[in-house]
């Protein structure tokens, strides 16, 4: 496998809850390596491209609202094979589903809500990866 960058981003309920040196700490652990981090909160503009591929879904608007609702924590991560590596750090998207030992699968849980608030974004192929960097840290 080739040295590869994922953007990680810890949501708005994450953030909230505290769990970004958490998130953060996983990720070291694993051993990949920090190449940005910042804590903003997304413009809907950055949200709208950030999930294009989702458009007209019926959490589609629910999702982009939750998102640009406060902070996030978002980071480049580097190491091999860290794009596949970092979706299994995270779990499955529903967190009721998550393994425990994953992110999603011990920290979160269904609260009842539109949008699954399931603490992480990981990129999902090379080609999201560059597309998400490239909004989210422009100047790397
Ligand atoms: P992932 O974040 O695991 O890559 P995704 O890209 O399919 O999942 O969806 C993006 C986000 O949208 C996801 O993290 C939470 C929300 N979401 C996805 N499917 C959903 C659903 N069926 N109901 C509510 N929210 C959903
Ligand atoms: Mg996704």
């Amino acid at each position: 496998m080739t040295i590869e960058r994922s953007l990680v981003i810890v949501k708005p309920d994450g953030y909230a809850r505290g769990l970004s040196g958490e998130v953060l700490r996983r990720v070291e652990a694993k051993g990949y390596t920090l190449v940005a981090l910042a804590v903003t909160t997304p413009t809907r503009e950055m949200l709208a491209a950030h999930y294009a591929e989702h458009e007209g879904k019926p959490f589609y608007e629910p999702l982009l609202e939750f998102m640009s609702s406060g902070p996030v924590t978002a980071a480049v991560i580097e190491g091999q094979g860290c794009i596949p590596g970092f979706r299994a750090l995270a779990g499955a998207t529903n967190p009721t589903e998550a393994a425990p030992g994953s992110i999603r699968g011990d920290l979160g849980r269904d609260w009842g809500e539109k949008v699954q608030k399931n603490i992480v974004h990981g990129s999902d192929s090379p080609e999201s990866s560059a597309r998400e960097i490239g909004i989210w840290f422009p100047n790397l």
